[in-house]
């Protein structure tokens, strides 16, 4: 075997391995959810035919021609009974696109199709996409809603990064050809824009995260419910936005928060998962938090545990952005399992599994934010109150 080839069935061998290793839960865990021990995608998973010419002649040392730098932020949904992730594939240019993958059991052996995603474009072209949330609305189509970055046409000459987030939106029907539709209009930048399976008084309704500028989300801001009536001309009128889940000094979203994938339905409410921002010397810290909301009002709060219910641990501290969980997809299978696809500092894909009745457990029983140290007491000494009481009438 000539060199070329010698190196060719190492990557074979390397990627094969890395693809179909499987993964272990972590227990005990804490009770509400389980971790697992590997990632489920990373830029490793990325098909050598993306990455390598394959053709000695064009390409002699077999050397990478186009790198994929990180596999984060999925959008999932269950489809033909495949775990499907709707993955943020990076290029090492920074950009971001998005691709399909595949698991048949949630948890590993995920592979990316033949090609990624080709994403049409509206008359103003993409600079750069990313963090797409699928939703299998009930007029029939699965509905991608994604940000779409464009560079600030205000911005000072000399000023490269000043940009305009604002909602991509896209339909279809096989995760294969997508409708692109107009960008959602409103009167402020807006990212992590979900839509909501259901109609609600029937119009489409949005999980929104208006914001004043690209990074800072403002004065008022928090997640957002508004309703549309045209999705294929999304439009929020100015007041017809109002925020449903709002920031909190001293809380793990004092910064920004914005809702993650779309709410599951349960028998108790709409279970939510979100995520909260807080700054510190580090930078941003991203956590990820849940609440539920009413079934005959996805806009009402009725439950919302204190503090986060997923936060970086181990080797998910670092990466390209150290410190941030992110997530954008789960699924709730026919069983009642979720399959909670999270990931860590802008690089990997995980998965943590639980279940609808663990997670409405947690949402309706954990206690909320006291917002004070003295009430954060209260709270533990009740709990070892009833633990002393319980242990000694045994
Ligand atoms: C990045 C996003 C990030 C956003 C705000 C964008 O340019 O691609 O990952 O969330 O900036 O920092
Ligand atoms: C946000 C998101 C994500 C990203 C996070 C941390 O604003 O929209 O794309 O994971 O920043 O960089």
């Amino acid at each position: 075997m000539d060199n070329f080839a010698i190196r060719l069935a190492g990557l074979k061998e390397e990627h094969e391995a890395l693809i179909t290793r499987s993964n272990k839960k972590i227990k005990p865990g804490n009770g509400i959810f389980e971790r697992y021990e590997y990632p489920v995608l990373t830029g490793a998973h990325a098909p050598l035919e993306w990455r390598y010419d394959l053709n000695p002649a064009t390409n002699p040392y077999l050397m990478e021609r186009f790198g994929i730098n990180a596999a984060f932020n999925a959008g999932a949904m269950k489809f033909e009974g495949e775990y499907i992730l709707a993955v943020r594939v990076e290029g090492l240019d920074r950009k971001s696109f998005f691709a399909i993958a595949g698991s048949p059991n949630g948890v590993d052996n995920f592979r990316f199709r033949e090609f990624p995603v080709t994403m049409p474009e509206t008359a103003d072209p993409d600079i750069n996409v990313y963090d797409m949330r699928l939703t299998r609305h009930e007029d029939g189509w699965i509905y991608g809603i994604f940000c779409t970055e464009r560079k600030d046409p205000a911005a000072m000459p000399g000023d490269m990064s000043s940009a305009i987030a604002s909602a991509g939106i896209a339909r279809t029907h096989d995760l294969e050809n997508w409708e692109r539709l107009p960008d959602l209009v409103s009167d402020s930048q807006q990212r992590n824009v979900v839509l909501h399976p259901e109609f609600v008084d029937g119009s489409y309704a949005l999980y929104t995260r208006p914001q004043e500028g690209f990074i800072d989300a403002g004065s008022g801001s928090g997640i957002g419910w508004a309703l549309v009536k045209d999705i294929t001309k999304a439009v929020i009128l100015p007041g017809d936005e109002r925020i449903i889940n709002f920031r909190h000094y001293h809380t793990i979203k004092e910064l920004k928060n914005g809702e993650g994938p779309h709410p599951i339905k349960t028998r108790e409410g709409w279970l939510h998962m979100a995520h909260g921002v807080r700054g510190c010397a580090a930078g941003l810290r991203y956590v990820l938090y849940l609440y539920m909301t009413a079934l005959d009002d996805p806009s009402r709060v009725i439950a919302e545990p204190g503090g986060y219910f997923m936060a970086p641990a181990g080797e998910e501290r670092t990466g390209d952005v150290s410190n941030v969980l992110f997530s954008s997809g789960w699924i709730a299978d026919e069983d009642d399992t979720v399959y909670i696809y999270y990931a860590s500092s802008d690089t990997r894909m995980h998965v943590a599994v639980s279940s609808i009745d663990r997670l409405v457990d947690y949402c309706l029983n954990t206690p909320a934010d006291g917002f004070r140290s003295a009430a954060s007491v209260k709270t533990v000494n009740a709990i070892i109150t009833r633990n002393r009481e319980y242990l000694a009438g045994r």
